[in-house]
């Protein structure tokens, strides 16, 4: 394979480059380093190519799909109070960008382009837990976007035959996730105020639920996608929900001292319970072992580590 990542500098994109470093597979990354990193990719590797652009340019998007075989596309506007805020720039990266992609890799003669969803298309669950034809309601422009890239690329699968899937990550975390970033997951808040002997704040009683799935195996998720065709979407998750209790329960395993625990009011907008089915992951991708929230949580915290 020669597979362009865009987003490849970021959290879940540096981890998925070293995955299909791993496979052999020779890697272009896009990235305008807005919020990924240079220090995420590895220093050198004669597989890795990094070019710096944006995916908002079409004509950058058609050189960097020059030679391509297959896409893994992650670059996207990924904070959801900043698609509130700002909605038009957030609508030109996560919905013109993305047509970028997707009609250079159509004519490209791309074999296969995977590519970013969300759970936030899900809105707040009626039932659980949520299969990918649970029914859709955004709650928020972001979520909105990412429900416009799954129709677009239904419609790019029935006009033009593209071999194409989307991915809905639930919570994903682990080792390179930004704790300052206005986007940043309650574990890598949680985990950085540990380290640093501070007290962690529980918005609301700890007995939402999620389910919280380690970035190692997200990685290895967008590499089964890749080296499959199911074609639509599907959830990336590990079938098991939490508690934010359970939550921090199994992070005071990792530290020496007890952590302080606070509660304040819960957040505007929170969603009680979340919880996935995670089938098509398990029987169309082949993905049936997730590295145990208390093993992801201890890499974690011993600082980039990997499971
Ligand atoms: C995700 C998105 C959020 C919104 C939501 C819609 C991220 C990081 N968050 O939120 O922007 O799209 O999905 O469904 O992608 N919490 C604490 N203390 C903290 C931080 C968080 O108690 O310091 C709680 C938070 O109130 C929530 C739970 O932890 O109940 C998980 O929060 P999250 O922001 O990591 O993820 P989520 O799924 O609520």
């Amino acid at each position: 394979m020669h597979v362009l990542v865009t987003g490849g500098a970021g959290f879940i994109g540096s981890h998925s480059v070293d995955a299909l470093i791993g496979t052999g597979a020779r890697v272009r990354v896009l990235d305008n380093f807005s919020s990924g990193k240079r220090d995420n990719l590895p220093a050198e590797s004669p597989q890795l190519e990094i070019v710096a652009g944006d995916i908002r340019d079409l004509a950058t998007v058609e050189r960097c799909t020059g030679g391509i075989t297959h896409v893994l596309h992650l670059a996207a506007q990924v904070s959801v109070a900043a698609s509130v805020s700002q909605p038009l720039n957030s609508a030109s990266v996560n919905v013109a960008g993305f047509l970028n992609v997707l009609e250079a890799s159509r004519k490209a003669g791309v074999q296969r382009l995977v590519y970013a969803s969300s759970a936030a298309v899900y809105g707040a669950p009626r039932r659980l837990p949520l299969d990918e034809a649970a029914p859709t309601a955004p709650l928020s422009p972001y979520g909105l976007e990412k429900l416009i890239n799954d129709q677009y690329a239904e419609l790019y699968r029935d006009l033009y035959g593209q071999s194409n899937c989307g991915l809905r990550y639930f919570n994903v975390y682990g080792p390179r996730q930004d704790p300052h970033s206005p986007y940043s997951g309650v574990i890598s808040i949680f985990a950085q105020r540990l380290r640093a002997g501070a007290p962690i704040t529980i918005n609301g009683d700890g007995q939402q639920t999620r389910d919280f799935i380690f970035v190692g195996d997200v990685a290895r998720a967008n590499v089964a996608a890749l080296q499959c065709d199911t074609p639509g979407v599907v959830n990336i998750a590990t079938g098991r929900s939490v508690t934010l209790l359970d939550l921090v329960g199994a992070l005071a395993t990792t530290t020496a001292k007890p952590p302080q625990v606070e509660h304040g009011p819960p957040r505007d907008g929170d969603i009680r319970y979340s919880a996935a089915d995670n089938t098509r992951l398990v029987s169309d991708l082949r993905c049936c072992e997730f590295v145990p929230l208390e093993r992801g949580l201890y890499a974690l915290m011993a600082d980039g580590g990997s499971c």
